[in-house]
């Protein structure tokens, strides 16, 4: 009854901002993303009739705040009446460095618990469980290019280009390290409530998600990365205007937005995406990845730059 599988962050580059639904989790509008190469995610997960309560370590520190949301999880996967678990979650990058760590973190526990208790669950199956656990957990289920499609009661998840097809580089430039403001989930609530954006961004995002796709269909670097800096100022503009206002951004992250309009003008091709937090990730084709990692590295404020490429979805791993 045990288990062990792998999934990398995704990064959203059509944004998921806001839920229908807060009880099932459903999203309110359907999101693209890429799933990374190098960052990972590994969960064990292991059912025994013994233990009297679920435990969770992270990265070999007990995590009794985040035990409840990953016991829930392993409800839906399993059942209620299923026996207890030990998990074990472990990461190779830090968890504040705004990649979404919940992504790679719920993919990965639902296909090692579908696994361990051989539930046996498809693939679409293991995203929508992914998916009420953390709406971006969806997609780390799939590779490559993802879309996350909003039907009437449900999310389908599919594959628009596996990783291999279009290979393109991701620079992360991490700009501040702490907790962020605000959570996501409380946030979204927020924008849904509150902002006079909301109900604009919710009416447009098909026509992004229409466009995206186009141009991932047609390998257009540029056209991608127009709608995707389009969707990504769209959503911060909904924060912006929520009362209170939610700006996850500080003077490093408008640095480095400028850096990467200024290769932009230098012909370099790149584009950059920001989500809740003040990181930045450029997306570029792979011969400037050299160019932008350092002019992002020499951006005043940077403290790290993460380069990755782009990657599979979640898998089961050999159990040690
Ligand atoms: C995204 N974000 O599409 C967007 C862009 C942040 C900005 O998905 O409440 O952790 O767990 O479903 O998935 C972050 O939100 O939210 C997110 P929940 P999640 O990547």
């Amino acid at each position: 009854m045990r288990a062990a599988a792998r999934a990398q962050p995704n990064i959203a580059l059509i944004k998921y901002w806001g839920k229908r639904d807060t009880e099932q989790n459903l999203p309110a509008v359907g999101s693209i993303s890429i799933t990374l190469a190098d960052l990972y995610t590994t969960m064990r997960v292991e059912f025994d009739g013994a233990l009297r309560a679920d435990m969770l370590v992270v990265n070999d520190a007990e995590n009794a705040a985040m035990l409840p949301r990953v016991s829930r999880c392993l409800d839906a996967v399993v059942g209620v009446d299923r026996s207890r678990a030990a998990i074990t979650s472990t990461g190779n990058f830090p968890i504040a460095a705004g990649l979404a760590s919940s992504a790679s973190a719920f993919a990965a526990l639902v296909v090692a618990a579908d696994a361990a208790a051989r539930k046996d669950h498809s693939r679409e199956q293991l995203a929508s469980l992914a998916g009420m656990a953390s709406g971006s957990a969806a997609r780390s289920i799939y590779g490559g290019f993802a879309e996350l499609a909003n039907a009437d009661d449900a999310i389908t998840l599919s594959t628009l280009c596996p990783a291999g097809e279009w290979p393109l580089s991701v620079v992360v430039a991490i700009t501040a390290t702490g907790p962020k403001p605000v959570g996501s989930t409380e946030a979204m609530e927020t924008s849904r409530e509150t902002s006079p954006f909301y109900a604009r961004w919710v009416e447009q995002q098909q026509a992004d998600l229409d466009e995206a796709r186009d141009a991932i269909q047609s390998r257009d670097f540029a056209r991608l990365g127009n709608v995707a800096e389009h969707n990504c100022l769209k959503m911060h503009s909904v924060m912006w205007a929520s009362r209170p206002p939610m700006v996850y951004w500080n003077a490093t992250t408008l640095e480095c937005m400028d850096a990467v309009r200024q290769m932009q003008a230098d012909g370099v091709p790149v584009f950059f995406t920001i989500d809740a937090g003040p990181q930045l990730k450029a997306v570029c084709e792979p011969a400037a990845v050299d160019t932008v990692r350092e002019r992002l590295a020499a951006t005043p404020g940077v403290e790290a730059v993460m380069v990755t490429g782009l990657g599979g979805g979640a898998r089961l791993i050999d159990d040690d």
